[in-house]
């Protein structure tokens, strides 16, 4: 693929966006990282980072045509709704091939005792009742949400020390990053006397220990659905992306331009 005229922007934040940028780097890819600047200290990466927005899906179209992009790799979290609406406005405004990396959602297996909520706001709605010890395992981003339901306690995990005051009056905070592993999290839910686990259908294998913890110990799980997501091209896992990235190249190569030239790739599945 190093023969072949190539400048990809990776839009991060994810356990496959790291693998990705790994092997992008390993093959000596021209390529860069992006990250939202959400968190204090993101994790280091084997390739220029860039951290910030882009100021909407136009600006992501300006970056693209400025920075001579010629394929756009989408690897953020499946719940990053409109950063991934963005990447397919700005390809198809910028005329490259986009690619989606992303996990399949989990599906519960034999032992899970599952109950859906089709959006936080209603996890928020299915807390209501008397007081239980719950998981909050949704990060910074939803906290006020869940002060409709101030009864409980909350046990919460963050990856950076809350920065205002959190909105619920009974809250323990654990501050970790992840990935998680299920030793630590089931010590976890011990410890805190866990009654149920609210998280979302992140999928990946970052974020999974906390549901097998919840197995092993017989917990209910408030399991949040992803928003929904525009077409795209997809893949499930950084072998794929590299396949799609190879017959992308090519396909630029023989049709004489950059990429520019390439119509943008919105088959699904790749
Ligand atoms: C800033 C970049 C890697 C990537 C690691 C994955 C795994 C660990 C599990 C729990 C669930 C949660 C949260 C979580 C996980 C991985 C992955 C994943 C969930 C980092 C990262 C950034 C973020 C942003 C952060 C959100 C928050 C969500 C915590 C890096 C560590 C809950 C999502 O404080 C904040 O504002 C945090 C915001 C978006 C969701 C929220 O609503 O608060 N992730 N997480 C990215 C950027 O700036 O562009 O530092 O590495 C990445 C990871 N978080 O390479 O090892 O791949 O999913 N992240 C969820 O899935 O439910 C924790 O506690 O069990
Ligand atoms: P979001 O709501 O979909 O995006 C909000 C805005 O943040 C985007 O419009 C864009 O700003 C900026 N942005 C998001 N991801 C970016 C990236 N990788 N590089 C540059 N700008 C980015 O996104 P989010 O849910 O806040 O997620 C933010 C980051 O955290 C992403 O990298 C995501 O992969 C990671 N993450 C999110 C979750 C989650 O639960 N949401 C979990 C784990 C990791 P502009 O419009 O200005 O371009």
């Amino acid at each position: 693929m190093s023969d072949l005229a190539h400048d990809i922007l990776l839009l991060g934040g994810t356990t496959e966006a790291s693998a990705l940028a790994r092997a992008l780097a390993e093959r000596g890819m021209k390529a860069r990282f992006s990250y939202a600047g959400r968190v204090d200290t993101p994790r280091p990466q084997p390739l220029p980072t860039r951290v910030g927005g882009f100021g909407g899906a136009e600006g992501l179209a300006r970056y693209l045509a400025d920075e001579g992009i010629t394929h756009l790799v989408d690897a953020t979290h499946p719940f990053a709704a409109r950063m991934s609406a963005n990447a397919v406005a700005a390809a198809r405004m910028a005329g490259i091939p986009l690619l989606a990396l992303t996990r399949p959602p989990w599906s519960a297996e034999a032992g899970d005792r599952w109950q859906d909520a089709p959006d936080i706001a209603a996890a928020v709605a299915a807390l209501a009742g008397p007081p239980r010890r719950v998981m909050l395992a949704l990060g910074r981003m939803h906290l006020a949400d869940f002060a409709a339901q101030p009864q409980h306690h909350y046990l919460l995990r963050l990856v950076d020390p809350p920065s205002a005051p959190v909105p619920l009056p009974d809250h323990h905070a654990v501050i970790d990053r992840g990935p998680f592993d299920v030793d630590g999290d089931t010590e976890l839910l011990r410890r805190h006397r866990i009654d149920l686990v609210v998280c979302k259908n992140a999928g990946g294998e970052g974020a999974r220990a906390k549901l097998v913890a919840a197995r092993k110990l017989g917990l209910p799980v408030l399991m949040v659905q992803r928003p929904a997501q525009p077409a795209r091209a997809e893949a499930h896992d950084v072998d794929a992306a590299l396949g799609w990235l190879q017959r992308t190249a090519a396909r630029c190569a023989t049709a004489g331009g950059g990429a520019h030239a390439a119509s943008p790739d919105t088959e699904r599945g790749v």
